[in-house]
């Protein structure tokens, strides 16, 4: 099976590029990538050599591009590429609808003329907004609070849009927050991680009791390919674990694990539109894909732990340089 998978030199997707070519000896992919800020070729060291594995780097956007790759025989499409942080997007929210929406129709495009077999969108929970008690299925209405989820709730709604108009066969996931190796240090836990190994003071937003339901990015990665391989077309599929934490409960296990005072949390002014929970149903893609969780939240966590402590060179390298400027614009003016 030829898969192109978009945004493979982020977190999630070069994970997943790791994942699926060590479970799937007959697939190859092709991982398109622009290498904004967070795309680094180091996430994918291990299968660079790989023969079933080839970089283009380009922005999604790019029809001709996209429209020659496509052109040249593709089973699936897997569509990772996004700007992801919903900080960046509240400073700035064109690059996220050039990348999350314009992006996304030049793809689903593509895909309609090349009659590709099978589209995933990964998209988030974020796009249904707060919820205060229970949880979100797929037939939650949209309900996107940041530039950021609007932008991601846009390219769900084109999906939803290709398929009914011109039958291309897109199925849409919408994931919780991931942790894991290789998450650029711009995100919550490696940044709690990267900076308590710094002694560097651990900003906190608001009271910090909103609510995130964290899931290893591996069992992410074992959902996606549950749906690239019998997902229905037309269908939305929640994936969540259902591992809830507030902020403050999450930040004291990282403390804990590294052996960090707490006095390294510092309470800084809100984030704008801050959604308080997130939580999900994914009750679908069990019963329907036979997907489930298989990562202990305390025993991923201390794995991933131990990852950033023996990959400091990985986000050192990141922290030294353009992120520098953004952390000092984010942080040290709150
Ligand atoms: P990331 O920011 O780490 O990686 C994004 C990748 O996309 C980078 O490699 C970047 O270079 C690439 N990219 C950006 N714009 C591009 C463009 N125009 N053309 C081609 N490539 C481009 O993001 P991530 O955390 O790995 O998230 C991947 C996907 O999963 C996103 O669509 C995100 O919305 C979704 N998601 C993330 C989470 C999470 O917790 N991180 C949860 C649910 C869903
Ligand atoms: O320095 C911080 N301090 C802080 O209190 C940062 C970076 C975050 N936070 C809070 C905000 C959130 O309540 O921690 C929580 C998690 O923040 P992020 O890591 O920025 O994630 P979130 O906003 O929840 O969005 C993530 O999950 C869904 C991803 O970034 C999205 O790409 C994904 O769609």
């Amino acid at each position: 099976m030829k898969i192109v998978v978009t945004g493979g030199a982020g977190f999630i997707g070069s994970n997943f590029i790791g994942y699926i070519l060590g479970e799937h000896p007959d697939w190859e992919v092709t991982n398109l990538d622009k290498l904004t800020y967070a795309g680094n070729l180091e996430n994918l060291k291990d299968v660079h050599d790989d023969p079933r594995y080839r970089f283009v780097r380009g922005d999604i956007a790019d029809r001709d591009l996209v429209g020659r790759l496509l052109a040249e025989g593709c089973d699936v499409v897997i569509n990772f590429a996004a700007e992801s942080h919903v900080d960046r997007s509240i400073m700035d929210a064109s690059p996220f609808i050039h990348t999350n929406v314009v992006g996304t129709q030049v793809l689903l495009e593509a895909a309609r003329h090349h009659g590709i077999r099978k589209f995933v969108q990964v998209s988030t929970d974020e796009v249904y907004g707060s919820i205060a008690q229970g949880s979100f299925t797929e037939e939650s209405p949209l309900c996107a609070n940041s530039p950021y989820s609007a932008s991601k709730a846009s390219a769900d709604l084109l999906c939803l849009a290709y398929w009914r108009t011109y039958g291309v066969p897109v199925s849409i996931t919408r994931c919780s927050n991931n942790f894991g190796p290789y998450q650029f240090p711009e995100k919550l836990i490696p940044l709690v991680i990267s900076n308590a190994i710094e002694n560097r003071p651990i900003p906190v937003y608001g009271d910090g009791l909103n609510v995130r339901d964290w899931i290893y990015v591996q069992d992410h990665c074992c959902a996606l390919e549950a749906v690239v391989e019998r997902g229905t077309p037309g269908e939305v599929y929640n994936i969540g674990s259902g591992q809830e934490k507030t902020n403050l409960e999450l930040i004291h296990t990282l403390l804990g694990l590294l052996g960090k005072p707490g006095d390294l949390i510092e309470f800084v002014a809100d984030r704008p539109g801050h959604d308080r929970r997130y939580a999900l149903d994914a009750g679908r893609i069990g019963r329907e894909l036979g997907w489930a969780p298989g990562h202990p939240f305390e025993e991923a966590m201390a794995a991933t732990v131990e990852w950033y402590l023996q990959n400091e060179a990985w986000w050192r390298r990141i922290k030294s340089g353009e992120y520098a400027e953004y952390y000092e614009r984010m942080y040290l003016h709150r």
